[in-house]
């Protein structure tokens, strides 16, 4: 099963990489890591591929005498190019970069998964965020499976050991279903009607496991789901 690692920056996407790898291991599953993101300056776990033998930010910056952004913009269209290495392992782990709209919405990150055999993807969120921003996130990992042309992706809400019980709750609830604001009206009163739709079709069809990378709470829930989305979309490769 070769997984791409997604969501936003700072969501734990590489911490997930590292941990969620090691505890696979533990129950006894190979597991091959690989890192996309050529700005990281250093890795919670050693890269099986790592991007940054070919190129780093920081090099392009200097070489090329760009800017933090223009080096962003010349790096992933370095990775379109990249030939990703295919193992024989129970799990690959993909972490992609930071940048996840550059990644996503320029040609690298379609190029580079184009044709990848037995691929998923996990969409983080990040607990931390607001409750308001969470119908937003999952719309924008919809956005990110269909861009990314990924059959099956699987919301994952992160850092919960850094919420409250209160917000844990509302937060369980919302990865369920999604609540009107009720308070809408015209135009963005049919948009929420669509979103909800739209989220129910789509999100609710699988469970959203509430996990933290720093305590390996939620692994277990995380791996079922996998576990049963691969077994739904088997049939499909
Ligand atoms: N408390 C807590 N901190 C976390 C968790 N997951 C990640 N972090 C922290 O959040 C920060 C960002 O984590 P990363 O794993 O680097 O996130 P990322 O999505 O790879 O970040 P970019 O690649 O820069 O977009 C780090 O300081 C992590 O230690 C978690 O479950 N709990
Ligand atoms: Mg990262």
């Amino acid at each position: 099963m070769q997984i791409a690692i997604l969501g936003s920056a700072g969501s734990g996407k590489t911490l997930i990489t590292a941990r969620f790898g090691e505890f696979l291991e533990k129950e006894g599953y190979t597991v091959k890591r690989l890192n996309l993101d050529p700005g990281v300056l250093s890795l919670p776990y050693e890269p099986d591929f790592d991007v940054r033998d070919y190129f780093t930010l920081e090099e392009i910056m200097r070489k090329e005498n760009l800017g933090p952004n223009g080096a962003i913009l010349e790096a992933m269209d370095r990775l379109s190019k990249l030939k990703l290495p295919s193992y024989n392992a129970d799990y690959v782990l993909i972490d992609t970069p930071g940048q996840l709209e550059v990644f996503a919405f320029r040609d690298s990150g379609p190029a580079i998964f184009k044709g990848m055999k037995d691929f998923y993807g996990i969409f983080i969120i990040d607990a931390t965020s607001s409750l308001k921003a969470i119908p937003g996130l999952l719309l924008y990992s919809l956005t990110i499976q269909y861009t990314l042309g990924i059959e099956r992706i699987v919301n994952v809400v992160n850092k919960v050991d850094l919420i409250d019980s209160e917000k844990r709750k509302a937060l369980n609830e919302l990865a369920l279903r999604f609540r009107t604001e009720g308070e809408r009206k015209g135009m963005l009163s049919e948009l929420e009607d669509e979103i909800g739709r739209l989220l129910d079709r789509f999100v609710y069809v699988h469970r959203t496991p509430m996990v933290s990378a720093v305590t390996g709470e939620g692994f277990d829930e995380l791996l079922t789901v996998l576990y049963e989305v691969k077994c739904v979309c088997g049939d499909l490769d």
